[in-house]
């Protein structure tokens, strides 16, 4: 298994957490953005969005950190990380649409645009707005829950920790969310989770 990635990427980083949970080797490209190696020809033959994180595995190529979590779910994690009843699969794929929404659009944007200068997607007032509706949707769920999704952990907190995590150098103080602060210590808690 091979995984394009960057240093800096969170949704690169939610597939290197996974890997490490279920223990799966894997080799490491490791993308410069700063040099746009993510923009080279090579590179886009293997994801035309030009993003990190891709995996390649047995012949596979698959983009988007969100499909990189359920193929190694399914492929390594038995019915534990995405189990495949209708409705728990479907609480799982919530969560990751959560990390693909409002979690992109306005924690991730917000955080690259004050750590890189880059305002592609809205100024830094609208993606605090859209990351606010993002964390207080986690918080709300973790008041009476400890995981995202189901009674124990899953893709869906893998999906969603990166970028909670983070919010801080995205200029949204996370005291305002308390349970979302245990939540993510209860995460690297877990057997395996790697740093950043
Ligand atoms: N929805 C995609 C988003 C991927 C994404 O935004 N990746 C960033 C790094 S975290 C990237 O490669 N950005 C390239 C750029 O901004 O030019 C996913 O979940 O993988």
């Amino acid at each position: 298994m091979k995984l394009y990635l960057s240093q800096i990427s969170g949704n690169s980083h939610k597939v290197r957490i996974l890997l490490a949970l279920l223990n799966v080797a894997y080799d490491k490209v490791v993308l410069d953005l700063s040099k746009h190696e993510h923009k080279n020809p090579e590179f886009l033959k293997i994801n035309p969005r030009g993003e990190v994180p891709v995996l390649e595995d047995d012949g596979a190529v698959i983009w988007d950190s969100g499909a990189c979590l359920v193929y190694i779910a399914r492929k390594h994690g038995g019915e534990r990380w995405l189990p495949i009843a209708p409705a728990t699969m479907a609480e799982v794929m919530q969560w990751l649409a959560l990390a693909s929404s409002e979690i992109q659009f306005g924690l991730q944007y917000a955080r690259r645009g004050v750590l890189q200068g880059r305002w592609t997607a809205g100024t830094l007032e609208q993606g605090h707005a859209i990351g606010r509706t993002a964390l207080s949707v986690i918080e709300q769920r973790l008041q009476k829950n400890d995981w995202l999704a189901l009674d124990h952990p899953t893709i869906a907190d893998v999906a969603c920790f990166p970028y909670a995590e983070t919010a801080p150098e995205a200029k949204i103080a996370l005291d305002s969310y308390p349970n979302t602060v245990k939540w993510l210590e209860r995460c690297k808690a877990l057997p395996g989770w790697p740093a950043r």
